[in-house]
């Protein structure tokens, strides 16, 4: 049995990890569209891969649904674009289509919500994007889309580069990441750095890293699911988009920080007893 004084150790370390965003923050999570569960499509219920906290939900904007304007399936991404390289893990990358003014999206819910410190990393393989359509993700947090923060990465038709959004649903502030197109797919690694700060780091296949630190009007600490989409990129298959090897990962030293403050209230216990 643990004496009053090892309780409260214990106590004490349960409430420095809590406070250090390890116990309340998402935790390590990782899915790919070579696990077994997309061997026979892409479906809402799909649940690949471990850490999260609940399966895929695929949608479309389209009512009733219509598979010819919008939808979700798994193939290479290798021939999207330029045809000049792909994302893919055993030949297989998660796809969403989307043309004639509707969109295709997908969410999966991390288990609770990103802790400061943590990393979303992804690679996304847009393909073509027409005019005015969008091809990216997004994190923020369900409920009242209107008044919560959003983090979006994507590729705007008709611009040369990529973007990310931040702000609210209805009051969203672009920003131009100065890295051009490519069909060949890039890596994308979102830290929250603070709870209104993030920096992003950009891959694209083959090249240099560009990384940019922004900030949030209000805070962001509530980050609970990602959304994938595709808004009327296109009705050739060339303007398919696809993503995989999503990961939510503590930042290199979280955890280490941690079991450092761990062993140092234990140290205390000893020099004590
Ligand atoms: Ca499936
Ligand atoms: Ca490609």
């Amino acid at each position: 049995m643990l004496g009053t004084r090892g309780r409260w150790i214990l106590a004490m370390a349960a409430m420095w990890l809590g406070s250090a965003g390890i116990a309340a923050a998402a935790g390590l999570a990782w899915d790919n569209a070579g696990e077994g569960a997309y061997g026979d499509g892409w479906q809402t219920g799909d649940a690949g891969g471990s850490g999260w906290g609940g399966a895929w939900n695929l949608n479309t904007s389209v009512v009733p649904p219509d598979g010819n304007v919008a939808g979700h399936f798994v193939g290479t991404s290798q021939n999207n674009g330029n045809g000049d390289g792909n994302v893919d893990v055993s030949g297989a990358s998660w796809g969403l289509y989307a043309n004639s003014g509707y969109m295709s999206y997908a969410t999966r819910p991390f288990a609770g919500t990103l802790g400061i410190g943590q990393s979303v990393i992804l690679d996304m393989d847009n393909g073509y994007v027409e005019a005015g359509g969008q091809f990216g993700f997004t994190l923020t947090a369900y409920g009242d889309i209107g008044s919560t923060e959003r983090f979006s990465f994507y590729f705007l038709g008709g611009s040369n580069n990529y973007f990310t959004g931040t702000g609210q649903m209805y009051w969203i502030t672009q920003t131009d990441t100065g890295v051009p197109f490519t069909s060949a797919g890039l890596q994308v690694a979102f830290t929250l750095t603070g709870a209104q700060a993030y920096s992003v780091a950009i891959t694209p296949a083959g090249g240099s890293t560009t990384t940019l630190n922004g900030s949030f009007l209000i805070d962001a600490t509530n980050f609970d699911h990602i959304e994938l989409y595709n808004f009327n990129a296109g009705g050739a298959s060339a303007n398919d988009g696809f993503f995989n090897s999503i990961q939510v990962v503590p930042e290199p030293g979280t955890t280490a920080l941690a079991l450092a403050g761990l062993a140092g209230l234990l140290a205390f216990r000893r020099r004590r007893a």
